[in-house]
């Protein structure tokens, strides 16, 4: 097992790391920006090593830096935690380099999987169900345009490079294309250094459902069920839940044996994710495969009963798993504490919190690295907490986390507490029917 791990990230997901290398008897080490030198994940780690200046390109996202920082305190393994250098081919290449274990994807199977042509080639030569669309690459306009009449409007031109929402366009009618490709290219370029382009069917309000997998150096992998992630904006999720309101047993085998097939392609170690579309038929179709712990990790944990960060450091040391594939017990629901202001457009809002007070009780879980007196900085997210509530059946967790948030009280910063109450209160929230376009109809 590992002596020491430095955690590459800051915030709660900083602190969720410690916590459980803590309870494996694993030393930690924090790194940190000077925006975050009163953060508690420099106070929880055993040692703690400043990295730079608050902008995330000279600390979070600095190779060198955060490399010297494991060298000079002897670290034998990194966690990145989520975002950051989380799925950075290059940090997870130069960490082997170093012979410090990278507690993440191996640089192959990040740029396999971060390249989205080369992603969905390799799903659909595994087996796993894809989107009709182009084989690869488009060469160009007329390329584009034929392809389009072949799959039938509307069709969707998707960045090779892009991810997370970042790079697509909806084509709905041939006289949109000339401008949808050329705009489209031109984003890309400008955003990614790579105008690569692939075009898929569009599925019309489609459910984003993803499923928990995780693999071990002998090939074993198993699957965790899934989450529903529909309830979105702008590509940023707002509440995440489990078991999905949608699922069949059925459709769960389906999209297990699918995101297994998936892993086992790319000969995945480690936990991982692959999200699904998911549309009115109850077909479902890989969309991506993210090689990283997710924010909404805690709502599979909740459920399954299990570490998925201790699976994760248990897996990166070379220890089997079972490959049992693991079924929810109960209800769980994660509802994103940001500072935010939901009255205008979910706009920042960092500052210090004056007031604190979290909910308590039976059920309910709060990952966060703020506290009374704390001050938000705008360099980095604006995520406060996570508040996680599991309960017997979907109408407990319901009425649970009505009874947390209003708990909840956060002084000096706006947050999307309000939101939460709202949504909580919602007729086709509460009956369970939702979709990705919830979002743009819920009035708050
Ligand atoms: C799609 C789609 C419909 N059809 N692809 C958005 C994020 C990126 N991972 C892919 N996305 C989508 N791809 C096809 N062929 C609709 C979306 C999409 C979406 C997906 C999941 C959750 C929310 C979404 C909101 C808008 C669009």
């Amino acid at each position: 097992m590992f002596k020491k791990i430095l955690i590459a990230n800051r915030g709660e997901i900083a602190l969720r790391v410690i916590r459980t290398c803590k309870e494996m008897g694993i030393k930690t080490v924090a790194v940190y920006s000077t925006a975050d030198k009163d953060s508690l994940h420099v106070r929880f780690a055993d040692e703690a090593v400043c990295i730079g200046p608050p902008i995330s390109a000279k600390s979070y996202l600095s190779i060198p830096n955060i490399i010297a920082a494991a060298e000079i305190t002897n670290a034998d393994a990194i966690h990145p935690g989520y975002g950051f250098l989380s799925e950075n081919e290059k940090f997870s290449r130069v960490c082997q380099e170093h012979e410090i274990k990278f507690i993440g994807a191996l640089p192959e199977q990040i740029a396999g999987m971060g390249d989205k042509a080369t992603a969905k080639a390799t799903m659909l030569a595994a087996g796993v169900p894809c989107i009709p669309g182009s084989k690869g690459l488009l060469k160009d306009l007329a390329d584009a345009k034929k392809n389009a009449k072949k799959i039938v409007y509307p069709v969707i031109l998707k960045a090779t490079a892009g991810g997370g929402g970042k790079g697509m366009r909806i084509v709905w009618k041939e006289e949109e294309m000339e401008a949808a490709w050329d705009g489209t290219r031109a984003e890309s370029k400008a955003a990614f250094g790579n105008d690569g382009l692939y075009m898929e069917k569009f599925i019309v309000d489609p459910h984003h459902i993803e499923i928990q997998i995780a693999g071990d150096q002998f090939g074993n992998v198993c699957h965790m069920s899934e989450r529903d992630c529909s309830i979105q904006r702008r590509h940023q999720k707002l509440v995440e839940e489990t078991p999905s309101p949608f699922m069949t047993d059925e459709l769960r085998e389906k999209m297990g044996v699918a995101a297994i097939k998936a892993a086992k392609a790319v000969k995945y170690e480690g936990v991982g994710t692959v999200e699904f579309l998911v549309d009115e038929n109850r077909d479902c179709y890989f969309m991506e495969m993210n090689t990283r712990i997710q924010v909404e990790h805690t709502i599979t944990e909740e459920v399954i009963n299990y570490d998925l960060i201790k699976e994760q450091i248990k897996i990166a040391a070379g220890i089997k798993i079972s490959g049992e594939n693991h079924y929810p017990k109960g209800h769980s629901i994660q509802c994103r504490i940001n500072a935010e202001d939901p009255d205008h457009d979910f706009r920042p809002s960092p500052g210090k919190i004056t007031s604190y007070h979290q909910p308590g009780g039976h059920g309910v879980r709060i990952d966060t690295h703020v506290y009374a007196g704390y001050t938000i900085p705008s360099n980095y997210d604006s995520m406060i907490s996570k508040l996680i509530v599991v309960a017997q059946t979907r109408e407990e967790a319901i009425n649970k986390m009505k009874r947390a948030l209003d708990e909840y009280i956060i002084e000096g910063v706006k947050t999307t507490i309000p939101f939460h109450q709202k949504l909580m209160m919602d007729e086709q929230f509460n009956k369970g029917v939702f979709t990705t376009k919830f979002m743009e109809t819920f009035e708050y």
